[in-house]
């Protein structure tokens, strides 16, 4: 496998995007808080973790990087890195440990404050809803599964929004529908571990139906520039025969259109539609209006490609068996090919299919790299490679006239890679799990460079 290109230096130039252009840095509650601080309740990741076999070494994110006690140096070091906004998430289970219900009036004090402290920085906050862990009370009674879990979603926005939305930029309901449905509830490799057609179905369908009634409340109460975050693949068949070309065909329909079709044109595509139906909510077809909820704009994350082969399909299988395969192209730590090509392509792909004017965002892009503390830095230029070549592709994509907002790099820091544990590195900002101590990476360095323009 070829290495990883390595860059002492970013190509690309703050002054080459727009001056409205925002660059800001992605993390999530669970991975980074420490879900044992602060009276936060349960949550179906702290379960699955300690069920052997589902996390690496049933690791989990109970001390995490202890941000809940070392926020202000991690804003700080957004500050000092130059960009201008931050992607945050709230944790469900640390407001209402029990998903509803009794507010845990220390955790929204701390989301305020968490959010104070942006501002003092000039951070603009961008807040994600719900980004996986849900609430343990939530997940016994059927999690994703039932329909009155979206109902208790809406109220759960409601209660965060009423409390930080006057200082809020951005608004997003869920983060990564796919990972939330299909890789938590088919592939059974996410918390709660499920691997149910019937599920999956379910899920897929009730988290727009959430999605689509918190869009509802939050409008309610005024809030501004509220949208939700979908992770692309870049899905094409290994090679050009008819049945891999169909595999990756169903593959892509299933990764990028589901979410696309529902939340843009209130309709799920017919070819993936086909295999779900038996298996979706009695009505769905009524929910389908409030799921198309006008947006604001779009998050999209990015990482990587898919080459589709298809499989032996057992003869009772609810779906035909589709296989993931690699390229001969680089790879990160994730054994993920490096593919930036891939971004510009869907980026051009989205807005001109689904989305048109409406403003789009890059929510998370990175890579996990074999970082290593040396006399205090650590030498990622892999990454800086990484970035730029990504970079490159949103201004092209800029160029060609896809209204792209703004870029958030995941991730400020390492953190819990869910069901990696503490193994895979994607921060510019390097943490020792065992002291907390912050290093930033060299690729820190270069993108505070770029920021300045020096
Ligand atoms: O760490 C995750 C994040 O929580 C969601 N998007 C992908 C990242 C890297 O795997």
């Amino acid at each position: 496998m070829p290495a990883l290109p390595r860059q002492a230096h970013f190509t690309v130039k703050r002054s080459d995007f727009p001056k409205d252009f925002l660059f800001g840095t992605s993390t999530s509650a669970y991975q980074i808080e420490g879900s044992s601080f602060g009276g936060c309740g349960e949550s179906h990741w702290d379960s699955f973790a300690a069920t052997a076999g589902n996390v690496v070494r049933c690791e989990n994110g109970a001390i995490a990087c202890d941000h809940y006690h070392n926020w202000p140096q991690d804003l700080d070091l957004m500050k000092e890195l130059g960009v201008s906004a931050y992607r945050f998430s709230t944790s469900w289970a640390r407001i209402l440990p029990e998903g509803r219900g009794q507010v845990n009036e220390e955790g929204l004090d701390f989301y305020d404050k968490l959010v104070d402290g942006m501002l003092e920085r000039g951070l603009a906050p961008n807040l994600t809803l719900y980004h996986w862990e849900l609430p343990s009370a939530l997940s016994d009674i059927g999690g994703w599964r039932n329909r009155d879990v979206a109902d208790l979603f809406a109220d759960y926005a409601e209660i965060v929004v009423k409390r930080l939305g006057d200082r809020l930029s951005t608004v997003v309901t869920f983060n990564e529908p796919w990972c939330i449905t299909w890789y938590s509830h088919f592939h059974g490799a996410h918390a709660p571990g499920l691997r149910d057609i019937r599920a999956v179905s379910r899920a897929a369908h009730l988290v727009p139906v959430a999605h689509g009634k918190a869009i509802a409340a939050l409008r309610a109460l005024g809030q501004k520039d509220l949208g939700i975050v979908l992770n692309f693949e870049h899905i094409s068949p290994l090679d050009d025969a008819p049945a891999n070309r169909e595999a990756a065909r169903l593959t892509e329909g299933i990764y990028n259109r589901w979410f696309l079709g529902g939340l843009l044109n209130g309709s799920y595509p017919e070819d993936v539609l086909s295999y779900l139906e038996p298996y979706l909510p009695e009505g769905w077809q009524q929910d389908m209006d409030n799921i198309k909820a006008p947006l604001d704009w779009l998050g999209i994350n990015y990482y990587t490609r898919n080459l589709v082969s298809a499989g032996t399909t057992e003869p009772g299988s609810a779906l035909p068996e589709m296989i993931g395969n690699k390229g001969p192209l680089p790879r990160t730590e994730m054994n993920w090919e490096v593919y930036p090509e891939g971004l510009g392509d869907l980026l051009s792909w989205i807005s001109k299919t689904y989305t048109g004017a409406l403003p789009l965002a890059i929510t998370e892009n990175g890579m996990a790299n074999k970082d290593v503390l040396t006399g205090g830095a650590v030498d990622d230029q892999e990454r800086i490679a990484y970035l730029d070549a990504h970079f490159r592709q949103a201004l092209s994509a800029i160029d060609k006239g896809v209204p792209l907002k703004a870029y958030f790099v995941w991730s400020l820091m390492d953190n819990f890679e869910w069901a990696l544990g503490y193994d895979k590195r994607f921060g510019l900002v390097h943490v020792d799990f065992e002291s907390l101590k912050r290093t930033p990476k060299a690729s820190y360095h270069a993108l505070k460079a770029m920021l300045s323009g020096t």
